[in-house]
């Protein structure tokens, strides 16, 4: 009976969370619409850290991070409070900076992982109202941004160096015992900050999370913390650091794990659009997020408005670093960097705001946003590579032109325009109106006919036996003919006519094409399928469950060379798992034995680590995971014959949080973990 009601608790508690998570898709894309349309935010930077600078013991390097780089003890660190008085502060002029740069919303540290807090909370003394400044500059943000029509919004770093009840603790902070820390306390400091923060500086357009990958920190907590805040704002928007499931600096959110309100690329930009995916990349003007008075290596405004032109055009937000001095006041060289953004952004940022990915594949002059428009849309050609011969070529689109002009010429005057095969060609000037960014604007009636080729998806990129195919199109009245060669190839009316999914039995090109009214209205996409011979099994006998393993201590940034390290424990666990280790930082493993596969088929491994990993599968190198980095996972295919084949998993854990997780899935059988009854040892 107990076991019923538990069951029948549980299913309910998991829908909940599945409408807790985002609420309805209507009531989500409601909430986003304001960010979705500003595309352009100031994220800031400002704390007691400061006061150095990024100076200490002669060192210069630092940033936010310096109480736990530097290794400062919490007592000297404290030291900073009666020495913060920033009386240059002012919040009005903040604001209009980032409003006069373009930028449409401001999130600012309310408190990093220092645990210094810049507001006034009555939950602990270690804040802004007990320095000599007695003032909060959150409320005074708050008020400006009131003023100045720009959302505020708050970070808050979920790791925490001060709190007695925080945990883990800095391995280098021997002298701050455990004692009776206890992380849920914790858990309800956090909670009480966050409720001063959303009652008492008006609406928050989102809550920044950060520092969510030490071990104490899950998707249960994250979802729980993402509800609570939804509870205090409804309306509020929470990204992906609120839980467990960011794929490390890439940003994005691991499939499957919750992932808040949209994904947060960090220091880079997506090689491509993600479609269906709201994300923001971070980024700092120089080498830090906190002021550092000797980082002179600050981006030029050319790279950065580039940058932000990037990112629209793969659909994403750009939240742009200031990092204030301890006197309150942003570096002069940020000042220059958002006065040239903000001179770009009054001619040109109808461009940038509310607009949607490029509709194209590549766009080699510079990059291409979109936006609909009352009856047609409207392509932005960003042009950083200005045609020598005057001609700017447009290919891929199948649209009637209805007009062409430079978006900061006044009175808008047209630019002539002709067609040849799919592709435009627009009669520019001689010279560019702005040669780090020229927006020229291309007016057309009517749904979009765009040439993308066809998709061409399998479960798998190679096979044992074989692979069904599919091919697909968005785009309405096309047909789509294929080939299957050896070879890349141009498909042409002579191509098969594709009538629904077909299965390839070896190594081939399937290269496919749109047609409409017998003539091709795409180019051709290839996509190449490799054939895997099956490796052998081994011929064992007298296995044990489980696997061997190795455990060594030492500080490698790579995965070392085992045979020359001198073994500090050895024995054997039931699967993969951190549990031999002796401590959470500066160690390595190696697992070694035997797997078990059912049948002679394809197989994908996919191996997910923090730090460092390597698989071997029959004594060959198959997935190469190595590295510093949160848990990123990387996969690959291979064939196997039914029986035991060896495995080794190498691992490496250097700082910070750990984790080791190894997955498997073949045609048919879904991904999932590798389990103890697959695995053995001699
Ligand atoms: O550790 C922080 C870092 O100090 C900074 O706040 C960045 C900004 O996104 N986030 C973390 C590093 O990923």
């Amino acid at each position: 009976m107990k076991r019923l009601l538990f069951l029948i608790l549980f299913s309910f508690f998991l829908i909940s969370c599945s409408f807790a998570q985002k609420g309805t898709t209507t009531q989500h894309d409601t909430q986003m619409k304001w960010w979705r349309e500003a595309r352009f935010g100031m994220f800031i930077h400002w704390g007691l850290y400061s006061v150095p600078a990024g100076t200490w013991n002669e060192k210069t390097g630092y940033g936010e991070w310096i109480r736990t780089s530097a290794e400062i003890p919490l007592e000297t660190y404290e030291q900073f409070m009666p020495r913060f008085n920033p009386v240059g502060f002012n919040a009005d002029e903040w604001v209009k900076a980032a409003r006069d740069a373009g930028m449409r919303y401001i999130v600012i540290t309310s408190k990093h992982h220092d645990g210094f807090c810049m507001f006034d909370t009555k939950q602990t003394d270690f804040n802004i109202m007990k320095t000599p400044f007695k003032r909060d500059p959150m409320k005074e943000l708050a008020v400006a941004c009131e003023k100045y029509g720009l959302k505020f919004c708050f970070y808050y770093s979920i790791m925490d160096w001060h709190h007695p009840d925080y945990l883990p603790r800095r391995e280098w902070e021997k002298d701050r015992t455990v004692g009776d820390a206890d992380y849920n306390k914790y858990v309800a400091y956090m909670k009480a900050e966050l409720k001063e923060l959303l009652t008492q500086y008006g609406n928050i357009g989102v809550l920044w999370f950060d520092g969510e990958w030490e071990p104490t920190w899950n998707q249960t907590r994250g979802l729980d913390l993402y509800n609570y805040v939804k509870g205090l704002q409804p309306s509020i928007l929470v990204n992906n650091r609120v839980g467990a499931g960011r794929l490390d600096m890439e940003g994005l959110t691991k499939q499957g794990m919750f992932g808040g309100d949209f994904g947060t690329p960090e220091q880079q930009i997506p090689p491509t659009g993600l479609p269906g995916t709201d994300w923001e990349t971070c980024m700092t003007m120089n080498d830090h997020w906190g002021y550092n008075s000797n980082d002179k290596n600050f981006k030029s405004s050319k790279e950065i408005i580039r940058m932000l032109v990037d990112i629209a055009s793969k659909g994403g937000n750009y939240l742009l670093n200031v990092g204030p001095t301890s006197l309150g006041t942003f570096p002069r060289e940020s000042i220059d960097r958002l006065r040239d953004i903000g001179k770009w952004m009054e001619l040109n940022s109808e461009s940038v705001y509310g607009t949607n990915a490029s509709p194209f594949v590549s766009t080699p002059w510079g990059r291409c946003t979109m936006k609909s428009v009352k009856g047609g849309f409207r392509l932005y050609l960003h042009v950083f590579n200005w045609p020598a011969n005057s001609q700017l070529l447009v290919g891929g689109c199948l649209n009637k032109v209805n007009k062409a002009f430079i978006l900061s010429d006044k009175n808008h005057p047209a630019l002539k325009t002709v067609r040849v095969d799919d592709a435009i060609i627009i009669s520019v000037p001689s010279a560019p109106p702005d040669s780090i960014n020229t927006v020229v604007v291309l007016d057309f009636k009517g749904a979009p006919d765009f040439t993308d080729p066809p998709e061409i998806s399998a479960a798998f990129s190679s096979l044992v036996d074989s692979l069904k195919i599919t091919l697909s199109s968005p785009r309405p009245k096309v047909e789509i003919r294929f080939v299957v060669s050896d070879t890349v190839k141009q498909v042409d009316m002579g191509g098969v006519l594709y009538q629904g999914p077909f299965n390839l039995y070896n190594e081939y090109v399937v290269n496919a094409r749109c047609f409409r009214d017998g003539k091709p209205v795409s180019g051709t996409s290839s996509r190449r399928f490799e054939l895997k011979v099956p490796y052998a099994a081994r011929a064992v006998s007298e296995l044990k469950p489980g696997l061997s393993y190795r455990y060594f201590e030492g500080e490698w940034d790579n995965m070392p060379n085992f045979k020359k390290l001198q073994q500090w424990v050895f024995g054997t666990v039931d699967t993969l798992t951190l549990a031999p280790k002796k401590r959470n930082e500066n160690f390595a493993m190696y697992f070694f034995g035997y797997i078990k596969v059912p049948k002679r088929t394809l197989y994908k491994f996919t191996l997910s680590s923090d730090d460092g990993s390597k698989l071997f599968i029959d004594d060959r190198l198959m997935i190469n995971n190595d590295g510093l980095h949160s848990m990123l996972e990387k996969g690959m295919e291979t064939g196997l014959n039914a029986g035991y084949h060896a495995i080794r998993v190498e691992y490496l854990q250097r700082t910070g949080s750990a984790g080791l997780e190894l997955y498997i899935e073949s045609p048919g059988v879904p991904k999932k973990l590798v389990t103890k009854e697959m695995l053995f040892h001699e």
